[in-house]
């Protein structure tokens, strides 16, 4: 039987923090791709490969079974609704939280206070509806695929929510976290026909991936 496994990761935090839990289950991935072109890379498993996709469609592989499974932060997971997915493992990696940020200046919570409509640019548009029908918050959302910050400074919206790390990107941007959403870190996700149909091949590493991430903790 063939017990060809598809990994699919995006470039950058994931893949990086990913690599160390690879190891843990004996497998090396043995080319960089942020120096190769391919889209494909072997690892040092004949019977692995990882695939590199955008942050955003590692479950939407996974979902149709391109990919066996993946890597994804709970903000993509949110998003796309996991349908089709199972979710072993929080791999504890790639941390953050997802929070609210306005301009300096802006008086967030009187505006709540007063009722006041607020406009909302995000590229989280579900996570934040659900967060502001939560506090009976009105607002009209404004979809953006990157650099949210920008949004309060050019007077596109009152606020954004994003992922925050360090913070040093809105204070940068004289933008300030007035509400914090949720943590944010990346699961293990599996497509669920290829659970039952190489289990053999993929328990293992699932446990490998698990056990190593404790230690992430
Ligand atoms: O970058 P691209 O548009 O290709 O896709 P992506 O942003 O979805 O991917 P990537 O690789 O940037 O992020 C992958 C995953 O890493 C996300 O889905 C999150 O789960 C997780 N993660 C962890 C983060 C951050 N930390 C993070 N800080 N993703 C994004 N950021 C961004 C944030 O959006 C903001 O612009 O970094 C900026 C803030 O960082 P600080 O350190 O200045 O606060
Ligand atoms: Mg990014």
């Amino acid at each position: 039987m063939n017990q060809m496994l598809t990994l699919a990761l995006s470039k950058g935090r994931i893949f990086d923090e990913t690599l160390p839990l690879l190891e843990a289950a004996g497998i090396h991935v043995t080319e960089d791709p942020e120096k190769s072109r391919k889209l494909i890379l072997p690892t040092s498993d004949p019977q692995l490969r990882v695939v590199i996709v955008r942050a955003s469609d590692v479950p939407t592989y996974v979902q149709y079974g391109a990919a066996d499974f993946g890597v994804a932060g709970k903000d993509v997971l949110l998003e796309h609704g996991g349908e089709g997915l199972y979710q072993p493992v929080d791999l504890q990696i790639a941390k953050c939280r997802m929070s609210v940020a306005v301009h300096s200046g802006f008086d967030y919570a009187s505006a709540v206070h007063q009722g006041a409509r607020l406009r909302v640019a995000t590229k989280y548009v579900q996570v934040a509806r659900e967060h502001f029908a939560a506090k009976g918050v009105h607002v009209d959302l404004i979809k953006l695929y990157g650099s949210m910050e920008l949004g309060p400074l050019v007077g596109l919206s009152d606020a954004i929510v994003d992922l925050v790390s360090t913070g040093s990107t809105l204070r940068a941007n004289n933008l300030v976290e007035v509400e914090h959403i949720m943590e944010i870190s990346s699961r293990l996700v599996v497509n669920q026909a290829a659970l039952k149909l190489k289990r053999e091949k993929l328990q293992p590493i699932i446990d490998a991936f698990a056990k190593a991430s404790l230690r992430e903790k």
